[in-house]
């Protein structure tokens, strides 16, 4: 028997700094409904979908910020969005920040079933940016101040009838990602992302930024035989003009779906998932052909040393 997830890219517009929490949650909810009337039972939002993307301002004393953070999830504001998709009988990914009872803080993604159950939980790994204020910029990406980076790695779940990962914005630019995935048999990997079109270190790579989005994610769908969902919060955020271009990939590597727009959009892709099995039962065979005895480097090393 086919098994097929119909899965629903719920890309958000901006959410600006005076946004509340509730107003989030109830766009959130639009979306949701509708991704059910488009046929979907798995919809996935933004990286820091319940917030505006905080780490582009900096406070020097970080205790100024824990409102950004959740403490617990669900909580009072985000219930209704559980409670709506269980009613509708409908699963979905959320991103958020997080801070823990132990005073950490990470970039988490949650996956939540169909029954309203919290079934999966990631951290970002690869947390892009600095840690420093630099006033020199345009604006911050302080990322690396105000998330720790998870030593958790990448899990993939036993959920919706596949086999499902979750990866973070920056976490698709490396291939290391998808393969973590990939090496337990990954079908789907959810991401969702926060990008500005304006990369303060090197604005030569400005233009390049909806190509090199589809360069990684089609890669690494391919790459690894596995459907890909990448989700946006796009648009004008506090004057910061962010990436949309949500995209569903199948593991052809081919875009099976994409949002036109930068605001908040639902498209939806109808995945068989052993479509994936065409890719990893031949060209990437990974028992087959891998050959980990020679990547050695991979995991001995991080930077490059350069040979001469
Ligand atoms: N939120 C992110 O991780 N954004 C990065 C930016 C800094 C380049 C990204 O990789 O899209």
């Amino acid at each position: 028997m086919a098994r097929i997830i119909t899965v629903a890219a719920a890309q958000m517009g901006p959410i600006q700094r005076d946004h509340t929490r509730e107003s989030c949650v109830e766009r959130l909810i639009t979306l949701l409904r509708i991704a059910h009337d488009k046929g979907a039972e798995l919809v996935v939002f933004p990286e820091l979908a319940l917030t505006t993307f905080f780490p582009r301002w900096f406070v020097d004393d970080i205790s100024q910020a824990h409102h950004w953070y959740e403490t617990s999830m669900p909580n009072k504001n985000t219930q209704p969005l559980f409670d709506e998709a269980k009613r509708l009988g409908i699963g979905f990914c959320l991103g958020y920040a997080e801070l823990t009872e132990a005073g950490e803080r990470f970039n988490t993604q949650i996956l939540v079933d169909a029954q309203g159950n919290t079934v999966a939980k990631y951290r970002k790994v690869h947390i892009p940016g600095h840690a420093e204020h630099e006033p020199d910029r345009p604006f911050q990406h302080a990322e690396r101040y105000y998330f720790t980076p998870s030593d958790e790695g990448f899990g993939v779940w036993k959920a919706f009838g596949g086999r499902i990962g979750m990866m973070i914005c920056n976490d698709r630019r490396w291939p290391e990602s998808y393969r973590e995935m990939g090496l337990q048999g990954v079908e789907m990997i959810l991401c969702g992302y926060n990008t500005p079109l304006h990369y303060v270190p090197d604005p030569s790579q400005d233009p390049l930024a909806g190509f090199h989005n589809s360069l990684v994610m089609q890669s690494g769908a391919y790459q690894n035989g596995t459907f890909v969902v990448g989700v946006a919060k796009g648009g004008v955020e506090e004057g910061v003009d962010s990436l949309a271009e949500s995209t569903i990939i199948g593991p052809s590597g081919e875009i099976l779906a994409k949002t036109v727009t930068s605001a908040d959009e639902v498209v939806v892709a109808r995945c068989d998932l052993d479509w994936c099995y065409q890719y990893k039962n031949t060209l990437f065979d990974f028992d087959r052909y891998r050959r980990p005895e020679v990547y050695t480097r991979i995991t001995a090393q991080r930077g490059a040393i350069i040979a001469d």
